[in-house]
C-alpha cells in the first residue's frame, strides 16, 4: 500500500491520484503537516504529494513519479509512441504543471467564496488534528500565506488579473474544442497530457466554486472529461490516437508557446542573473516581480533535451504548430545558466527541490 502525503484539495496530489486510480494502484492519503521531518529526510522537500513505498523508498515530483510507475508496467503506456505526439504530450504536461498553476491559485484565493471553502478544507485536512492552533487563527494564517505567497507574490495584481483569467478561459476553449472531437487529448485513451491536466482541472478549476461555474457554462465537454478521467481504466485493446496534430490541438500549442514557453525563457534568463524575482511579459501583459524558479530552469532543460532527441522530420512537423518567437527557446541554442538539478538522473528518488524557495515564493 503506497502512502501519499498531500491533502484532499491539492493540485498535484489530484494528478497523481487520477493516475493511481487508472492503474488500480492502492494508496492511502496522509497529511504533510505533522510529517514534515520524515518528508524532508526521505524526499528532500515538503511538498504535495510525497510518496512512501512499502520498501521504505521515498518519491516526489509527479512528472518523474508517473514516468517511474509507468516503467514498472507491462500494460500499454500512457506515453504516446509516435514521437510528435510524445513531445506534445510532454509539453502539455509541463504547461499543465507549471503555467496553469497561477490562474488556479488566483481563482482559489482571490475570490471570497473559494477562499473560505479552501481555507476550511485545508484546516480540516491538515491542521485540525495536527496543530494546537485555534481554528479562526489557523484559517487567517492559511489565507494570508496563500494569497500573499502564491497570488500577489506570483505577480497577480489589478493589472494582470484579466490576463491571468484569460489564460484559464483560453485553456477551456482549446480543450472544449478537443473534447468535442474525442474523449481524451489525443484519442480514445488518456496519456500523460490528460493526467497532468487533471492537476489544475480536478481539484481547482473543477472543484472551487468560481472556476467550476465557468467550466460548466463555457466548456461542458471539459467538465465531462474531468469525471471521465476520474473513472477511467486502461483500454485492453491498446490506444487509438490521432496520427497528426489537428486544428484544435494546434490552437492549444500556440497558447502553450505564448504563455508557458515565454515564461520558461524569461525565468531561465533571470535565474542566470541570480535574480530572486524578475519582470516578465506574456502576451503583452507585463508581470512585475514574479519569483524565479530553479526547478523551472530544469523543466526547460528537460524540454530542450526532448527536442534535441527528435529527428529532423518530427522537428519540422512541430515547427509548423509552435509559435516561432516563443517556442524557439527549444531550438535556438541560447545557453542559460544550468540548473544543475538532478544531474545524476535519479528523480523521483532524488533529494528534490520545491518549485519556489522552500515552498512558498520567497519575498
Ligand atoms: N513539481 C511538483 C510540485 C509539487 C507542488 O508544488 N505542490 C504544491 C501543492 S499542490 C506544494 O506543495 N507547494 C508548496 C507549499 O504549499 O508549501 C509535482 O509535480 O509534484
Amino acid at each position: 500500500m503506497m502512502r501519499v502525503y498531500g491533502c484532499k484539495i491539492s493540485y498535484y496530489t489530484g494528478k497523481l491520484e487520477t493516475y493511481l486510480r487508472y492503474r488500480s494502484i492502492d494508496y492511502q492519503n496522509l497529511p504533510t503537516v505533522g510529517n514534515e521531518r520524515k518528508l524532508r529526510v526521505g524526499a528532500g522537500v515538503v511538498q504535495m504529494p510525497v510518496v512512501e513505498l512499502d520498501d521504505g523508498r521515498w518519491l516526489t515530483d509527479t512528472t518523474p513519479i508517473l514516468a517511474w510507475l509507468e516503467s514498472e508496467q507491462s500494460a500499454p503506456s500512457i506515453y504516446p509512441e509516435d514521437p510528435t505526439l510524445k513531445f506534445v504530450a510532454n509539453l502539455i504536461e509541463d504547461y499543465a504543471d507549471e503555467w496553469l498553476w497561477r490562474p488556479a491559485m488566483h481563482y482559489r484565493w482571490n475570490y471570497r467564496a473559494d477562499r473560505n471553502y479552501a481555507a476550511q478544507a485545508l484546516y480540516d485536512d491538515l491542521i485540525a488534528n495536527n496543530r494546537p492552533i485555534p481554528r479562526f487563527i489557523a484559517i487567517q494564517i492559511l489565507k494570508s500565506r496563500q494569497l500573499n505567497g502564491f497570488v500577489r507574490g506570483d505577480g497577480v495584481t489589478a493589472k494582470t488579473r484579466e490576463h491571468v483569467e484569460q489564460t484559464y478561459l483560453t485553456a477551456l476553449d482549446c480543450l472544449q474544442a478537443i473534447f468535442e472531437r474525442r474523449p481524451f487529448v489525443f484519442g480514445d485513451t488518456p496519456t500523460n497530457a490528460d493526467f497532468a491536466l487533471m492537476g489544475p482541472m480536478l481539484r481547482h478549476f473543477g472543484q472551487d466554486p468560481t472556476p467550476t461555474e465557468i467550466m460548466r457554462n463555457r466548456a461542458p465537454a471539459v467538465y465531462e472529461w474531468v469525471a471521465r478521467m476520474w473513472n477511467t481504466k486502461p483500454n485492453q485493446k491498446g490506444p487509438k490516437l490521432i496520427t497528426a496534430i489537428d486544428q484544435a490541438l494546434g490552437d492549444l500549442l500556440v497558447e502553450i508557446s505564448q504563455t508557458h514557453l515565454a515564461q520558461l525563457r524569461q525565468n531561465a534568463h533571470a535565474y542566470g542573473k541570480n535574480l530572486t524575482r524578475y519582470d516578465q511579459t506574456i502576451q503583452d501583459c507585463h508581470y512585475v516581480q514574479v519569483p524565479t524558479s530553479r526547478y523551472r530552469v530544469w523543466c526547460l532543460e528537460e524540454l530542450q533535451r526532448a527536442w534535441t532527441a527528435l529527428d529532423d522530420d518530427t522537428q519540422t512537423k512541430l515547427h509548423h504548430f509552435l509559435s516561432p518567437v516563443e517556442a524557439s527557446v527549444l531550438w535556438d541554442g541560447t545557453s542559460f545558466m544550468p540548473s544543475n538539478y538532478d544531474r545524476d538522473k535519479t528523480a523521483p528518488f532524488n533529494q528534490a527541490i520545491n518549485v519556489f524557495g522552500r515552498g512558498v515564493p520567497p519575498r
